[in-house]
């Protein structure tokens, strides 16, 4: 699988290197925030243009998986579609073109009629990117069978820090309550026969500010499920103990349960919580409502796995240990997420994705299950 990881590891970087040049161009930059300025008069068209980013994003990352695993092509899926239909009711096809010109022209269809944008962005689509295999990754037998994998993608989590661009807040450590750092590109890839993750990444285009050439600088987590393989560059400030991440809307009575062994922070993002989580900035992420998506979690959950943590169905696995006394963490083996089918096949189709039991990540299955035990007392 090592091929097939550094193949999303590219993917990433450019899906990276478009929100990083979003928000650096003068051009594209003034779309995404002309609402907040009022300097525009169209909304519909900001609107377009913010569905854009992640539009294009998801485009070119499917693009280069499919250039690199033709067979995939069916098995890829994402948050976005990439069949655009702007606030004029046209119905445009994002696709990468044989060439910056023809992508530039049909971006412009969207941008309407934003020669200078459409080209950046075109460009920056086109751009090839290089990673270096890891050394870890070297020596991998490389047998993917592609027609047993499928693929999630969040092109842009955290899309509210991203156009918004909050000033960054630190919680404690290094984790961010808001900013732009919270904003993560996840793709993962997934058994279609078993729903087991296999490999993951997170790429987090704006991790570090120079202040001195106001550049954003990305870091690039990754893992492997067999064998397990999991890099995360090291953060800079130690981690504060006993910190569990939740989401400010989390339900008030079981954040007041747990605020009494943990210290429990509010931070954006879904694929931010559980990075937190893989970083040790934070011992737990729990969801308790449906709100996250399989794109939000396959990925990361593949990274955990490899630290021999997971993300479990936080209803599924919370009932079974209410029903069970005498069981240990060893149960929670039986509920991790997974992402071959639906949760429920007749949902609704914009929740049909739906990791419709809430969540827990965590790295270590003991700690999980404190917590568990906690809330049901
Ligand atoms: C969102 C985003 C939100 C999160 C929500 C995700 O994804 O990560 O922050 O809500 O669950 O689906 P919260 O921050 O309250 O946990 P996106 O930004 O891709 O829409
Ligand atoms: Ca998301
Ligand atoms: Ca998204």
């Amino acid at each position: 699988l090592s091929d097939l990881l550094v193949t999303l590891m590219q993917a990433s970087e450019k899906g990276a290197n478009i929100a990083r040049t979003t928000r650096r161009e003068q051009s594209l930059f003034e779309l995404l925030v002309e609402e907040k300025t009022g300097k525009c008069k169209n909304e519909r068209f900001v609107q377009d243009f913010k569905t854009l980013a992640d539009v294009l994003v998801q485009e070119v990352a499917a693009h280069d998986i499919r250039a690199k695993f033709p067979s995939l092509v069916a098995n890829i899926r994402g948050e976005e579609s990439n069949t655009f239909t702007n606030t004029l009711g046209e119905s445009i096809t994002v696709q990468l073109q044989e060439d910056i010109e023809s992508t530039a022209q049909l971006l412009c269809k969207v941008l309407d009629g934003n020669q200078a944008a459409s080209k950046l962005l075109a460009q920056v689509a086109h751009d090839s990117v290089e990673i270096d295999v890891p050394a870890s990754l070297q020596n991998i037998p490389d047998e993917v069978d592609e027609n047993s994998i499928g693929i999630w993608i969040d092109p842009i989590d955290s899309t509210a820090q991203y156009i918004e661009g909050h000033k960054s807040v630190l919680a404690s450590g290094s984790l961010y309550a808001v900013g732009l750092e919270c904003v993560v590109v996840l793709i993962g890839a997934f058994d279609l026969s078993t729903g087991q993750p296999l490999a993951g990444v997170l790429n987090q285009p704006f991790s570090k500010h120079n202040a001195l050439n106001k550049r954003w600088s990305g870091r690039l987590c990754w893992g492997l499920t067999t064998p397990p393989l999991c890099m995360a560059p090291p953060l800079t400030s130690p981690p504060a103990p006993n910190t569990i991440v939740m989401s400010s809307s989390e339900d008030k009575f079981v954040q007041e349960k747990l605020s009494r062994d943990f210290t429990v922070q509010h931070v954006a993002g879904a694929g931010y919580k559980i990075l937190s989580v893989i970083d040790g900035q934070a011992e737990a992420y729990l969801l308790t409502r449906g709100s996250t998506f399989k794109w939000d979690t396959c990925g990361p959950q593949a990274l955990l796995m490899a630290l021999g943590g997971g993300i479990v169905d936080y209803r599924k696995a919370f009932d079974a240990i209410k029903k069970d006394r005498n069981c240990s963490e060893e149960i929670l083996k039986d509920f991790q997420l997974t992402y071959a089918t639906a949760d429920n096949v007749d949902a609704a189709e914009n929740v049909l994705w739906a990791n419709s039991g809430g969540l827990l990540a965590y790295r270590d299955a003991k700690v999980a299950f404190g917590i568990l035990r906690k809330l049901e007392e």
